[in-house]
Protein backbone atom coordinates (compact mmCIF):
# COMPACT_ATOMS: atom_id res chain seq x y z
CA UNK A 1 0.00 0.00 0.00
CA UNK A 2 2.67 2.68 0.40
CA UNK A 3 4.87 2.15 -2.25
CA UNK A 4 2.21 3.18 -4.68
CA UNK A 5 1.20 6.21 -2.75
CA UNK A 6 5.59 7.09 -1.66
CA UNK A 7 5.77 6.55 -5.62
CA UNK A 8 2.37 9.20 -6.21
CA UNK A 9 3.71 11.43 -3.79
CA UNK A 10 7.52 11.32 -4.94
CA UNK A 11 6.61 11.87 -8.42
CA UNK A 12 4.41 15.14 -7.97
CA UNK A 13 7.01 16.63 -5.72
CA UNK A 14 9.76 15.89 -7.90
CA UNK A 15 7.83 17.26 -11.08
CA UNK A 16 7.17 20.12 -8.53
CA UNK A 17 10.57 20.66 -8.02
CA UNK A 18 12.00 21.04 -11.29
CA UNK A 19 9.28 23.18 -12.00
CA UNK A 20 10.32 25.12 -9.74
CA UNK A 21 14.26 25.43 -10.45
CA UNK A 22 13.22 25.92 -14.56
CA UNK A 23 10.66 28.16 -13.38
CA UNK A 24 13.44 30.62 -11.98
CA UNK A 25 15.72 30.60 -15.38
CA UNK A 26 13.48 30.07 -18.09
CA UNK A 27 9.68 30.79 -17.73
CA UNK A 28 10.03 34.39 -15.53
CA UNK A 29 7.64 36.00 -17.84
CA UNK A 30 4.89 33.76 -18.68
CA UNK A 31 1.13 33.20 -16.62
CA UNK A 32 1.03 29.74 -14.75
CA UNK A 33 -1.01 27.60 -16.82
CA UNK A 34 1.03 28.48 -20.09
CA UNK A 35 3.97 28.06 -18.03
CA UNK A 36 3.40 24.75 -16.58
CA UNK A 37 2.31 24.04 -20.39
CA UNK A 38 5.85 25.00 -21.40
CA UNK A 39 7.67 23.26 -18.66
CA UNK A 40 6.10 19.74 -19.90
CA UNK A 41 6.78 21.10 -23.74
CA UNK A 42 10.54 21.78 -22.72
CA UNK A 43 10.75 18.57 -20.76
CA UNK A 44 9.54 15.79 -22.88
CA UNK A 45 11.68 17.58 -25.39
CA UNK A 46 15.02 16.79 -23.37
CA UNK A 47 13.48 13.61 -21.77
CA UNK A 48 11.31 11.98 -24.43
CA UNK A 49 9.23 10.81 -21.30
CA UNK A 50 5.07 10.38 -21.40
CA UNK A 51 3.29 12.93 -19.65
CA UNK A 52 3.29 13.37 -15.64
CA UNK A 53 -1.01 13.52 -15.24
CA UNK A 54 -0.74 10.10 -17.00
CA UNK A 55 2.20 8.58 -14.59
CA UNK A 56 0.29 9.86 -11.58
CA UNK A 57 -3.17 8.38 -12.78
CA UNK A 58 -1.37 4.94 -12.89
CA UNK A 59 -0.16 5.39 -8.82
CA UNK A 60 -3.82 6.61 -8.22
CA UNK A 61 -5.09 3.09 -9.75
CA UNK A 62 -2.18 1.25 -8.18
CA UNK A 63 -3.42 2.88 -4.64
CA UNK A 64 -7.08 1.33 -5.29
CA UNK A 65 -6.11 -2.11 -6.35
CA UNK A 66 -3.65 -2.29 -3.19
CA UNK A 67 -6.73 -0.72 -1.22
CA UNK A 68 -8.72 -3.35 -2.63
CA UNK A 69 -6.58 -6.20 -2.08
CA UNK A 70 -6.19 -5.28 1.45
CA UNK A 71 -10.07 -5.64 1.83
CA UNK A 72 -9.14 -9.35 1.19
CA UNK A 73 -7.43 -9.59 4.55
CA UNK A 74 -10.32 -11.83 6.07
CA UNK A 75 -11.74 -15.49 6.73
CA UNK A 76 -10.91 -18.37 7.15
CA UNK A 77 -7.25 -18.20 6.55
CA UNK A 78 -6.31 -14.69 8.12
CA UNK A 79 -3.70 -13.64 10.83
CA UNK A 80 -5.69 -10.22 10.56
CA UNK A 81 -8.62 -11.87 11.64
CA UNK A 82 -7.44 -13.85 14.98
CA UNK A 83 -9.61 -16.74 16.14
CA UNK A 84 -7.12 -17.95 18.46
CA UNK A 85 -5.03 -16.56 21.87
CA UNK A 86 -1.65 -16.37 19.68
CA UNK A 87 -3.06 -14.85 16.94
CA UNK A 88 -4.68 -11.82 18.84
CA UNK A 89 -1.24 -11.41 20.55
CA UNK A 90 0.92 -11.22 16.41
CA UNK A 91 -1.78 -9.62 15.29
CA UNK A 92 -1.80 -6.81 17.86
CA UNK A 93 2.42 -6.51 17.22
CA UNK A 94 1.64 -6.11 13.74
CA UNK A 95 -0.64 -3.27 14.04
CA UNK A 96 1.94 -1.63 16.43
CA UNK A 97 4.69 -2.31 13.67
CA UNK A 98 2.10 -1.00 11.19
CA UNK A 99 1.77 2.31 13.05
CA UNK A 100 5.41 2.99 14.00
CA UNK A 101 6.26 2.01 10.40
CA UNK A 102 3.35 4.74 8.91
CA UNK A 103 4.89 7.56 11.53
CA UNK A 104 8.43 7.02 10.23
CA UNK A 105 7.41 6.94 6.47
CA UNK A 106 5.22 10.49 7.15
CA UNK A 107 8.50 11.39 8.41
CA UNK A 108 10.69 10.16 5.66
CA UNK A 109 8.12 11.31 2.97
CA UNK A 110 8.46 14.90 4.74
CA UNK A 111 12.00 15.11 4.61
CA UNK A 112 11.92 14.25 1.09
CA UNK A 113 9.48 17.37 0.52
CA UNK A 114 11.43 19.61 2.58
CA UNK A 115 14.99 18.57 0.31
CA UNK A 116 12.91 19.69 -2.51
CA UNK A 117 11.29 22.54 -1.62
CA UNK A 118 14.55 23.81 0.28
CA UNK A 119 16.90 26.12 -1.02
CA UNK A 120 20.30 23.67 -2.15
CA UNK A 121 22.70 25.24 -0.65
CA UNK A 122 26.13 24.70 2.60
CA UNK A 123 24.91 22.73 5.43
CA UNK A 124 27.11 22.76 8.47
CA UNK A 125 29.14 19.68 9.09
CA UNK A 126 28.16 19.21 12.14
CA UNK A 127 24.82 19.02 11.67
CA UNK A 128 24.85 16.87 8.86
CA UNK A 129 27.19 14.70 10.76
CA UNK A 130 24.55 14.47 12.81
CA UNK A 131 21.56 13.75 10.67
CA UNK A 132 23.57 10.74 9.34
CA UNK A 133 24.56 9.17 12.75
CA UNK A 134 21.20 9.83 14.14
CA UNK A 135 18.75 9.42 11.46
CA UNK A 136 20.81 6.76 9.76
CA UNK A 137 22.29 4.40 12.83
CA UNK A 138 20.85 5.38 15.72
CA UNK A 139 17.26 6.30 15.41
CA UNK A 140 16.72 2.52 13.39
CA UNK A 141 18.53 0.73 16.02
CA UNK A 142 16.40 1.79 18.56
CA UNK A 143 13.02 1.11 16.60
CA UNK A 144 14.66 -2.49 15.65
CA UNK A 145 15.67 -2.87 19.36
CA UNK A 146 12.06 -1.66 20.74
CA UNK A 147 10.83 -4.04 17.94
CA UNK A 148 12.47 -7.06 19.13
CA UNK A 149 11.81 -6.44 23.32
CA UNK A 150 8.05 -6.95 22.03
CA UNK A 151 8.33 -9.85 19.93
CA UNK A 152 10.57 -11.41 22.54
CA UNK A 153 8.62 -10.50 25.25
CA UNK A 154 5.57 -12.22 23.45
CA UNK A 155 7.21 -15.63 23.35
CA UNK A 156 7.19 -17.53 26.75
CA UNK A 157 3.70 -16.90 26.44
CA UNK A 158 3.50 -17.76 22.84
CA UNK A 159 5.55 -21.36 23.89
CA UNK A 160 4.26 -22.33 27.15
CA UNK A 161 2.90 -25.78 27.05
CA UNK A 162 -1.28 -26.12 27.76
CA UNK A 163 -1.61 -26.86 31.64
CA UNK A 164 -1.60 -30.61 32.44
CA UNK A 165 -4.52 -32.48 31.74
CA UNK A 166 -5.55 -30.38 28.33
CA UNK A 167 -5.84 -32.52 25.26
CA UNK A 168 -2.89 -33.78 23.36
CA UNK A 169 -2.54 -34.18 19.01
CA UNK A 170 -0.02 -35.25 17.69
CA UNK A 171 0.11 -34.50 14.33
CA UNK A 172 2.30 -35.62 11.33
CA UNK A 173 3.46 -33.98 7.96
CA UNK A 174 2.97 -37.04 5.15
CA UNK A 175 3.56 -36.32 1.88
CA UNK A 176 0.73 -34.42 1.03
CA UNK A 177 -1.81 -34.62 3.52
CA UNK A 178 -1.81 -34.67 7.39
CA UNK A 179 -2.10 -37.59 10.03
CA UNK A 180 -4.17 -36.88 13.14
CA UNK A 181 -3.59 -37.95 16.19
CA UNK A 182 -5.50 -37.44 19.23
CA UNK A 183 -4.52 -38.77 22.55
CA UNK A 184 -7.63 -38.06 25.14
CA UNK A 185 -7.16 -38.18 28.99
CA UNK A 186 -7.32 -41.91 29.76
CA UNK A 187 -8.60 -42.87 26.64
CA UNK A 188 -7.64 -45.11 23.53
CA UNK A 189 -5.55 -42.93 20.93
CA UNK A 190 -7.62 -41.89 17.95
CA UNK A 191 -6.03 -41.89 14.42
CA UNK A 192 -8.04 -39.42 11.85
CA UNK A 193 -6.52 -37.50 9.10
CA UNK A 194 -7.11 -33.93 7.10
CA UNK A 195 -8.75 -32.64 9.82
CA UNK A 196 -8.41 -30.96 13.49
CA UNK A 197 -11.06 -29.88 15.34
CA UNK A 198 -10.37 -28.46 18.57
CA UNK A 199 -13.07 -27.74 21.46
CA UNK A 200 -13.21 -23.61 22.26
CA UNK A 201 -11.60 -21.85 25.19
CA UNK A 202 -9.19 -25.14 26.25
CA UNK A 203 -4.97 -24.77 25.77
CA UNK A 204 -4.41 -28.19 23.25
CA UNK A 205 -0.78 -29.09 22.86
CA UNK A 206 0.10 -30.22 19.37
CA UNK A 207 3.08 -32.43 18.77
CA UNK A 208 4.13 -32.24 15.12
CA UNK A 209 6.53 -34.17 13.77
CA UNK A 210 7.40 -36.24 9.69
CA UNK A 211 8.78 -39.24 9.12
CA UNK A 212 10.89 -37.82 6.12
CA UNK A 213 10.60 -34.54 4.90
CA UNK A 214 10.34 -30.81 6.56
CA UNK A 215 6.43 -29.73 6.65
CA UNK A 216 5.51 -26.36 8.48
CA UNK A 217 1.94 -26.38 10.32
CA UNK A 218 0.39 -23.21 9.99
CA UNK A 219 -3.18 -22.21 11.15
CA UNK A 220 -2.92 -18.46 10.51
CA UNK A 221 -6.28 -17.87 12.29
CA UNK A 222 -5.21 -19.42 15.23
CA UNK A 223 -1.68 -18.60 16.08
CA UNK A 224 1.96 -18.42 14.43
CA UNK A 225 3.22 -21.70 12.65
CA UNK A 226 5.99 -24.20 13.56
CA UNK A 227 8.04 -26.82 11.61
CA UNK A 228 7.40 -30.57 11.22
CA UNK A 229 11.16 -32.03 11.11
CA UNK A 230 12.41 -35.69 10.87
CA UNK A 231 13.04 -36.95 13.68
CA UNK A 232 12.42 -34.70 16.31
CA UNK A 233 9.24 -33.46 18.03
CA UNK A 234 7.73 -30.08 17.90
CA UNK A 235 5.17 -28.56 20.49
CA UNK A 236 2.59 -26.26 19.41
CA UNK A 237 0.20 -24.56 21.85
CA UNK A 238 -3.07 -23.59 20.61
CA UNK A 239 -6.06 -21.92 21.77
CA UNK A 240 -9.46 -21.28 19.75
CA UNK A 241 -10.75 -18.14 21.33
CA UNK A 242 -14.17 -18.90 18.52
CA UNK A 243 -15.85 -21.53 17.27
CA UNK A 244 -15.86 -21.95 13.33
CA UNK A 245 -14.12 -23.87 10.58
CA UNK A 246 -10.75 -22.24 9.76
CA UNK A 247 -7.89 -23.20 7.50
CA UNK A 248 -4.64 -24.31 8.37
CA UNK A 249 -1.49 -24.47 5.42
CA UNK A 250 1.48 -26.09 5.19
CA UNK A 251 3.78 -23.58 5.24
CA UNK A 252 7.46 -24.52 4.15
CA UNK A 253 8.05 -26.08 0.60
CA UNK A 254 8.33 -29.86 1.03
CA UNK A 255 7.45 -30.93 -2.62
CA UNK A 256 5.59 -31.04 -5.57
CA UNK A 257 1.65 -31.07 -4.10
CA UNK A 258 3.20 -28.62 -1.33
CA UNK A 259 0.64 -26.62 -2.49
CA UNK A 260 -2.25 -28.79 -2.15
CA UNK A 261 -1.51 -29.85 1.41
CA UNK A 262 -4.03 -28.31 3.32
CA UNK A 263 -6.56 -29.27 6.45
CA UNK A 264 -10.08 -27.95 8.09
CA UNK A 265 -9.78 -26.88 11.64
CA UNK A 266 -12.65 -26.83 13.38
CA UNK A 267 -13.32 -25.29 16.64
CA UNK A 268 -16.53 -26.40 18.62
CA UNK A 269 -18.60 -25.83 21.89
CA UNK A 270 -16.69 -28.42 24.40
CA UNK A 271 -19.74 -30.87 24.63
CA UNK A 272 -20.17 -31.01 21.18
CA UNK A 273 -16.58 -31.89 20.67
CA UNK A 274 -16.45 -34.50 23.22
CA UNK A 275 -19.21 -36.34 21.61
CA UNK A 276 -17.78 -35.98 17.60
CA UNK A 277 -14.32 -37.35 18.92
CA UNK A 278 -16.49 -40.21 20.94
CA UNK A 279 -18.04 -40.77 17.63
CA UNK A 280 -14.64 -40.61 15.51
CA UNK A 281 -13.53 -43.05 18.09
CA UNK A 282 -16.20 -45.78 16.97
CA UNK A 283 -15.43 -48.40 14.57
CA UNK A 284 -17.35 -47.62 10.81
CA UNK A 285 -20.65 -48.71 10.96
CA UNK A 286 -22.31 -51.58 9.42
CA UNK A 287 -22.92 -50.72 5.66
CA UNK A 288 -26.65 -50.29 4.56
CA UNK A 289 -27.25 -52.38 0.78
CA UNK A 290 -26.49 -49.57 -1.02
CA UNK A 291 -22.65 -49.15 0.53
CA UNK A 292 -22.30 -53.02 0.76
CA UNK A 293 -20.52 -53.49 -3.26
CA UNK A 294 -18.51 -50.33 -2.38
CA UNK A 295 -16.71 -51.86 0.71
CA UNK A 296 -16.48 -55.46 -1.27
CA UNK A 297 -14.50 -53.63 -4.01
CA UNK A 298 -12.59 -51.65 -1.40
CA UNK A 299 -11.33 -54.83 -0.22
CA UNK A 300 -10.79 -55.92 -3.65
CA UNK A 301 -9.18 -53.80 -5.54
CA UNK A 302 -6.43 -53.14 -2.93
CA UNK A 303 -7.31 -50.36 -1.11
CA UNK A 304 -6.94 -51.63 2.13
CA UNK A 305 -3.48 -51.96 1.97
CA UNK A 306 -2.76 -48.50 1.94
CA UNK A 307 -6.04 -47.44 4.27
CA UNK A 308 -7.61 -48.51 7.64
CA UNK A 309 -11.73 -48.46 7.94
CA UNK A 310 -11.92 -49.44 11.83
CA UNK A 311 -13.98 -52.45 11.84
CA UNK A 312 -13.02 -53.85 8.37
CA UNK A 313 -10.62 -55.79 7.43
CA UNK A 314 -8.96 -52.93 5.93
CA UNK A 315 -5.53 -52.01 7.98
CA UNK A 316 -3.37 -50.02 5.50
CA UNK A 317 -1.14 -47.16 7.20
CA UNK A 318 0.34 -45.93 4.30
CA UNK A 319 -2.30 -43.50 3.49
CA UNK A 320 -4.96 -41.39 5.60
CA UNK A 321 -7.33 -43.56 7.83
CA UNK A 322 -10.80 -43.69 6.29
CA UNK A 323 -13.06 -44.50 8.77
CA UNK A 324 -15.25 -41.71 9.27
CA UNK A 325 -13.65 -39.38 6.03
CA UNK A 326 -17.59 -38.86 4.83
CA UNK A 327 -17.72 -36.45 7.93
CA UNK A 328 -14.91 -34.43 7.33
CA UNK A 329 -15.47 -31.25 6.01
CA UNK A 330 -12.87 -31.50 2.92
CA UNK A 331 -11.29 -34.48 0.82
CA UNK A 332 -7.52 -35.06 -0.65
CA UNK A 333 -6.26 -32.48 2.52
CA UNK A 334 -8.34 -29.67 2.24
CA UNK A 335 -8.51 -29.53 -2.22
CA UNK A 336 -11.67 -31.14 -2.94
CA UNK A 337 -15.50 -30.61 -1.50
CA UNK A 338 -16.65 -33.31 0.66
CA UNK A 339 -19.41 -35.14 -1.88
CA UNK A 340 -19.60 -38.20 -4.13
CA UNK A 341 -18.84 -36.62 -7.25
CA UNK A 342 -15.31 -35.38 -5.59
CA UNK A 343 -14.79 -38.56 -4.14
CA UNK A 344 -14.97 -40.22 -7.85
CA UNK A 345 -12.72 -37.63 -9.11
CA UNK A 346 -10.33 -38.47 -6.36
CA UNK A 347 -10.06 -41.62 -6.91
CA UNK A 348 -10.79 -41.63 -10.83
CA UNK A 349 -7.87 -39.12 -11.78
CA UNK A 350 -6.02 -38.68 -8.21
CA UNK A 351 -2.69 -37.80 -10.31
CA UNK A 352 -4.76 -34.69 -11.89
CA UNK A 353 -6.14 -33.38 -8.71
CA UNK A 354 -2.53 -33.49 -7.41
CA UNK A 355 0.42 -34.18 -9.06
CA UNK A 356 3.03 -35.89 -7.50
CA UNK A 357 0.38 -38.23 -4.94
CA UNK A 358 1.59 -40.78 -3.36
CA UNK A 359 -1.59 -43.24 -4.49
CA UNK A 360 -2.26 -44.39 -8.01
CA UNK A 361 -5.22 -43.59 -10.14
CA UNK A 362 -8.40 -46.08 -10.44
CA UNK A 363 -9.52 -44.63 -13.52
CA UNK A 364 -9.60 -47.93 -15.37
CA UNK A 365 -12.52 -49.35 -13.14
CA UNK A 366 -15.59 -49.58 -14.46
CA UNK A 367 -17.81 -46.54 -13.75
CA UNK A 368 -20.19 -48.59 -11.86
CA UNK A 369 -17.79 -49.71 -9.64
CA UNK A 370 -16.11 -45.98 -9.01
CA UNK A 371 -19.80 -44.85 -8.13
CA UNK A 372 -19.92 -47.94 -5.78
CA UNK A 373 -16.61 -46.72 -3.89
CA UNK A 374 -17.82 -43.12 -3.62
CA UNK A 375 -20.97 -44.25 -2.27
CA UNK A 376 -19.23 -46.57 0.46
CA UNK A 377 -16.60 -43.93 1.18
CA UNK A 378 -19.28 -40.97 1.68
CA UNK A 379 -21.59 -43.36 3.98
CA UNK A 380 -18.54 -43.64 5.96
CA UNK A 381 -19.36 -40.77 8.27
C1 LIG B 1 -0.45 -47.11 -2.58
C2 LIG B 1 -1.29 -46.69 -1.52
C3 LIG B 1 -2.72 -46.33 -1.80
C4 LIG B 1 -3.70 -47.11 -2.43
C5 LIG B 1 -3.55 -48.47 -3.03
C6 LIG B 1 -4.91 -46.33 -2.34
N1 LIG B 1 -4.68 -45.15 -1.72
FE1 LIG B 1 -6.06 -43.73 -1.31
N2 LIG B 1 -4.61 -42.52 -0.57
C7 LIG B 1 -3.28 -42.85 -0.47
C8 LIG B 1 -2.54 -41.69 -0.02
C9 LIG B 1 -1.05 -41.60 0.24
C10 LIG B 1 -3.48 -40.66 0.15
C11 LIG B 1 -3.20 -39.21 0.57
C12 LIG B 1 -2.91 -38.43 -0.66
C13 LIG B 1 -2.74 -36.96 -0.47
O1 LIG B 1 -3.69 -36.29 -0.06
O2 LIG B 1 -1.63 -36.48 -0.77
C14 LIG B 1 -4.77 -41.22 -0.21
C15 LIG B 1 -5.97 -40.50 -0.13
C16 LIG B 1 -7.20 -41.06 -0.33
C17 LIG B 1 -8.45 -40.38 -0.09
C18 LIG B 1 -8.63 -38.99 0.49
C19 LIG B 1 -8.64 -39.07 2.00
C20 LIG B 1 -8.89 -37.78 2.71
O3 LIG B 1 -8.63 -37.72 3.90
O4 LIG B 1 -9.33 -36.81 2.10
C21 LIG B 1 -9.44 -41.26 -0.44
C22 LIG B 1 -10.92 -41.02 -0.36
C23 LIG B 1 -8.80 -42.46 -0.92
N3 LIG B 1 -7.44 -42.31 -0.84
C24 LIG B 1 -9.48 -43.57 -1.40
C25 LIG B 1 -8.86 -44.68 -1.96
C26 LIG B 1 -9.56 -45.75 -2.61
C27 LIG B 1 -11.04 -45.85 -2.76
C28 LIG B 1 -8.62 -46.64 -3.03
C29 LIG B 1 -8.82 -47.91 -3.81
C30 LIG B 1 -9.60 -47.82 -5.02
C31 LIG B 1 -7.32 -46.12 -2.62
N4 LIG B 1 -7.51 -44.94 -1.99
C32 LIG B 1 -6.12 -46.75 -2.83
C33 LIG B 1 -2.71 -44.05 -0.74
C34 LIG B 1 -3.35 -45.09 -1.37
CU1 LIG C 1 4.25 -29.91 3.42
Amino acid sequence: MQNPITVAILGVVAERSAFGRLKGRQLESLGMRKRRRQFHAVRSAKLGSTSPPRRRKTSLILVFISAWLMLGCGGPQSTLDPAGRGAEQITELFWWSVAVNLLIWLFVIGLAVYATWAQPGGHRHRKANLLIIGGGAVFPTLVLTVYLIYGLALLPGLLAPAPEGSLQIAVLGEQWWWRVRYHPQGGEPVELANEIRLPVGKPVDLFLASPDVIHSLWIPSLTGKMDMIPGRVNRLTLEATKTGVYRGICAEYCGSAHALMKFDVVVMEPDAFAAWLEHQAQPASMPQRAEARGRELFLIHGCSACHTVRGTPAEGKVGPDLTHVGSRVSLGAGILPNEPAAFLRWIAHTEAVKPGVHMPAFGMLPRKDLQALAVFLEGLE
